[in-house]
This record gives structure tokens, C-alpha cells and sequence, in this order.
């Protein structure tokens, strides 16, 4: 079966032309290894759709929490033959605030000092590889967690 390779999330912080407002631009780089029997098929029917790599960005929740992490936003989608399975890269360009999965405490009634921590983010982007003909999950990996306080 075809295996994911190399996952890796980076988040980049930049000024935007909103005021208070940053962007953040996810990038996630990785490559797809598909099996000899798997690339036989593709190259005897190029013009099919294959497989398909979904990206989706998660913020990660504490194991002791009992939830699920919470799915942020859909990235993108990747079909194959159409994209070099070598070298894959997908890009997002958000506001900052769509990272703030965990705002944090509530803040006191009373002032405290010192105030209460600020919630920590935790993002990692989960990749999912479909065979499309079956309609099966083939492999699924997720990046590393990138932890910011996004704002
Ligand atoms: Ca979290
Ligand atoms: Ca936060």
C-alpha cells in the first residue's frame, strides 16, 4: 500500500494590511510512495483519478481532555497521476486567529497576579491519502505539532 513520507509543518507569522491583524501561511511539505503495482496502473490509465491527498488542519486537545481534537479548516486536495507524488507541497494563507484553538482561562472576576497563562496552541495538519477507485483510506499521517500563542 502507498505510505506517506517526511510530513512537515512549518507556520510563518507576517504583518497584514488589517490593522491588529497578522497573516499566518502554513506550509507542509511530504511525499507520497506509491507500490509498483499501484504506479503500473497510473501509468497504463494517466488520464484516471486515482488517489487523492486531503490536507486538513487540526488543533491538538490534551489526551486527559476525552475530546477530539478540533478540525480547524480544510486545505487542499492533491489528485494522482496529475501531481508529482515526490514532491508535494501544499500552502495555506490564513489570519493569525484562525490558529487560537485555546483561548485560554476565562480571566478572574479580580485581577490576579500573575494573570492567568495564555491559552497555548497546538496545530498539526493531518494528511489522508484515498484510493479513489475503492474508495478506501489508504495511509494517514499527521505533521508535527507546531505550538504558538496565536493571537
Ligand atoms: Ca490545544
Ligand atoms: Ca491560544
Amino acid at each position: 500500500m502507498a505510505s506517506i513520507e517526511a510530513a512537515m509543518l512549518t507556520i510563518t507569522l507576517s504583518p497584514s494590511s488589517v490593522p491588529k491583524r497578522r497573516n499566518a501561511r502554513l506550509t507542509v511539505t511530504c511525499k507520497v510512495v506509491f507500490e509498483e503495482i499501484e504506479r503500473c496502473v497510473m501509468q497504463v490509465c494517466p488520464n484516471g483519478t486515482w488517489f487523492a491527498l486531503e490536507a486538513r488542519c487540526f488543533g491538538e486537545d490534551h489526551p486527559n481532555n476525552h475530546s477530539r481534537d478540533d478540525e480547524l479548516f480544510f486545505i487542499q486536495k492533491r489528485i494522482f497521476p496529475l501531481q508529482d507524488p515526490s514532491n508535494i507541497t501544499f500552502i495555506a494563507d490564513v489570519f493569525e486567529d484562525a490558529l487560537n484553538e485555546d483561548p485560554g482561562a476565562d480571566p478572574p472576576e479580580t485581577p490576579s497576579f500573575p494573570p492567568p497563562p495564555p491559552g497555548l496552541d497546538e496545530i498539526y495538519v493531518r494528511l489522508t491519502l484515498f484510493n479513489m477507485f475503492s474508495n478506501t483510506v489508504v495511509a494517514e499521517v499527521d505533521t508535527n505539532v507546531v505550538t504558538g500563542v496565536f493571537r
